[in-house]
């Protein structure tokens, strides 16, 4: 009796808006699932396709990916030898070798696929570099199948192709229409930033993601090994920077032989390690293992304890940084290293008395960024002294320091990407692109404060939808219970990854020479709000949108078709064994296990 009464005054409320942008991601939602790509699950899109209905079967156990006759490389080239492995294993996966048909041809089958270098060195055995040859022809006829590659860059780009052709039909067997491709990159640097100081990211985690960047056909690894966090890189010349600078020297640290093992992992999928260290800001880390490297900072006329960015006045830092960027030019074997040179505090460097009185005698007056120049100009000669090639970040060449006509200026500062690209590339400059796709950036920031913070009584005040209905359900006499405050599946709602597919990294006002500056660009992940146990789905399938952009011609634009051919992407990296995220609602045939 007393229970029925309750009962019926305790109806619940529960206030869970749809917002705005909630509603458009809907109707783009239906819009984007009407019909199947005719290209079938490729991704990033070749750049000429032609596939017929014309349907062959992979035969069973028989099938192989051997050299061609004429090929320029043979048995000896185990950057090949090992791609046909990992290739046949992703294209049979465990369904290999039970076939029944073994010796027995199918009358349409594909029974071979022959890799063919064309040019007499195939660059077996050397490093991928910006101006490598990754493109290749291919070609799926019955009963081979051959793919022509002028380098084996280009023989991993079309085996990556070949392997996304590969699809079971309704009995489960491989399938594969009968198809000629052409292909080659839009851009030669397709990067993607990963972040190993902010967090340590174990070097299995690094292994993952290079293995899924070659699915996507990246081919630069830009490591932000290190920044004010920590200073994961182990120093031959200077130990001591890892020892103090490491969340731990022992566990948290890459020894030389875990950077031998990613870059030759990485160069076995044709894809280049940049490696960064950032100079004279992000660099709190370098401090604690090398005594007067950084600048002291002043509060009045005494030290304050804290420190600055790299300390610009002394001989001593020149003789650190040569020692060291000649080790890091010798570790590395890029032509390229990137050095930094972004978001430096100028305010402990003005505090210091010593800065002061340089800068009189420099005649530098108080422009900070001629001292900023002053060092970073004497950095840039330092590794040019090594006889490597630099990238560096927007800032220095916006504050006028004089570069070398061969350095990279990575553009990443969000506003006025357009005039930045204008005019860095009126100067002159190569550059690449990175401000459109920054993935770290969800909703950016420790959004547990946000949830944390919403005050589920707090509707008096108004500011938002769901408090008005909070108000009018209160007013109405009933309880409520609030969930719209804390869907913690909204990141940024709904799917992020067409914003970043649009992006367009030559749409800006230049001549046909100055877009031509532009060799690339990159997806970046910094590390504040992702470690080994998120990075992985953070970045995958949304740096897949910038594969996209980045290698396929640029009117490759249509969502819909993108959506189709992505949908399958991603479940195909679920498949292979990586924890992509999914795009909405829906499911793979197999599901991560
Ligand atoms: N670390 C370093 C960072 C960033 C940069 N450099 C950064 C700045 C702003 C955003 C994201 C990242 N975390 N060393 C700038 C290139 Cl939004």
């Amino acid at each position: 009796m007393f229970a029925t009464l309750e009962f019926a005054t305790l109806l619940l409320a529960v206030v869970c808006q749809a917002t705005q942008d909630n509603g458009y991601n809907e109707i783009l939602d239906e819009e984007l699932t009407l019909v199947d790509s005719q290209y079938g699950s490729l991704w990033p899109l070749p750049q000429k396709v032609q596939m017929s209905t014309v349907v062959f079967k992979l035969s069973g156990a028989s099938f192989q990916i051997v050299d061609a006759k004429e090929s320029s490389s043979g048995a000896s080239c185990s950057l090949l030898q090992s791609a046909y492995r990992r290739y046949d294993e992703y294209i049979f996966s465990s369904a290999r070798k039970q076939g029944h048909n073994k010796k027995k041809l199918l009358a349409s089958a594909v029974s071979e696929l022959q890799v063919w270098i064309t040019s007499a060195d195939s660059e077996c055995d050397g490093f991928p570099s910006v101006t490598s040859d990754e493109s290749y022809q291919l070609s799926v006829d019955s009963p081979v199948a051959v793919l022509k590659a002028p380098k084996v860059w280009g023989a991993l780009r079309g085996l990556e192709t070949f392997s996304q052709l590969v699809y079971e039909d309704e009995y489960g067997a491989k399938s594969i229409n009968r198809t000629e491709i052409i292909d080659f990159p839009r851009f030669a640097h397709r990067g993607v930033l990963l972040d190993s100081s902010r967090h340590f990211l174990p070097v299995k985690v690094i292994l993952a993601n290079l293995e899924a960047m070659a699915w996507n056909k990246f081919n630069v690894f830009h490591w932000h090994i290190v920044d004010d966090q920590s200073f994961p890189y182990i120093s031959r010349s200077f130990p001591q920077l890892s020892q103090q600078g490491a969340y731990h020297p022992y566990t948290h640290v890459y020894t030389p032989s875990d950077v031998k093992m990613i870059i030759e992992f990485a160069r076995l999928r044709g894809i280049r390690v940049v490696s960064e260290f950032d100079t004279p800001g992000h660099t709190q880390s370098w401090g604690k293992g090398q005594k007067d490297l950084l600048t002291p900072c002043y509060s009045g006329t005494s030290p304050s304890g804290s420190f600055g960015p790299v300390n610009p006045i002394l001989n001593t830092t020149y003789e650190f940084m040569s020692t060291f960027f000649k080790e890091i030019s010798t570790v590395f074997p890029d032509a390229y290293i990137h050095l930094g040179g972004d978001e430096v505090d100028f305010s402990c460097w003005k505090s210091n008395p010593d800065i002061q009185k340089f800068m009189e005698q420099q005649g530098f007056g108080t422009d900070y960024k001629k001292l900023e120049s002053f060092y970073i100009q004497r950095i840039l000669d330092i590794v040019s002294s090594t006889n490597k090639h630099y990238l560096i970040w927007q800032e220095v060449f916006d504050n006028g320091v004089k570069l070398k006509p061969d350095t990279v200026v990575n553009v990443w500062i969000g506003n006025k990407v357009e005039e930045e690209l204008q005019a860095v590339t009126a100067a002159g400059f190569t550059t690449i692109l990175s401000a459109p796709w920054y993935l770290d950036w969800i909703s950016y920031g420790q959004d547990w404060q946000k949830y944390y913070l919403a005050e589920p009584l707090g509707f008096k005040g108004n500011q938002q939808q769901y408090q008005d209905e909070m108000a009018r359900v209160t007013a109405s006499g009933y309880q409520t219970l609030l969930s719209t405050p804390w869907y913690l599946n909204r990141i940024s709602y709904g799917q992020d990854w067409q914003a970043v597919y649009k992006a367009d990294p030559q749409a800006f006002n230049g001549t046909d020479a100055q877009k031509k500056l532009v060799v690339g660009g990159e997806a970046c992940l910094w590390g504040e709000y992702v470690d080994g146990s998120n990075l992985t789905p953070r970045l995958w399938p949304r740096a897949s949108a910038v594969a996209e952009r980045l290698w396929s011609d640029k009117d490759v634009r249509d969502l819909n078709d993108a959506y189709n051919r992505l949908l399958k992407h991603r479940c195909r990296m679920v498949q292979r064994g990586i924890p992509a995220e999914p795009l909405i609602s829906g499911y793979c045939a197999q599901e991560y296990k």
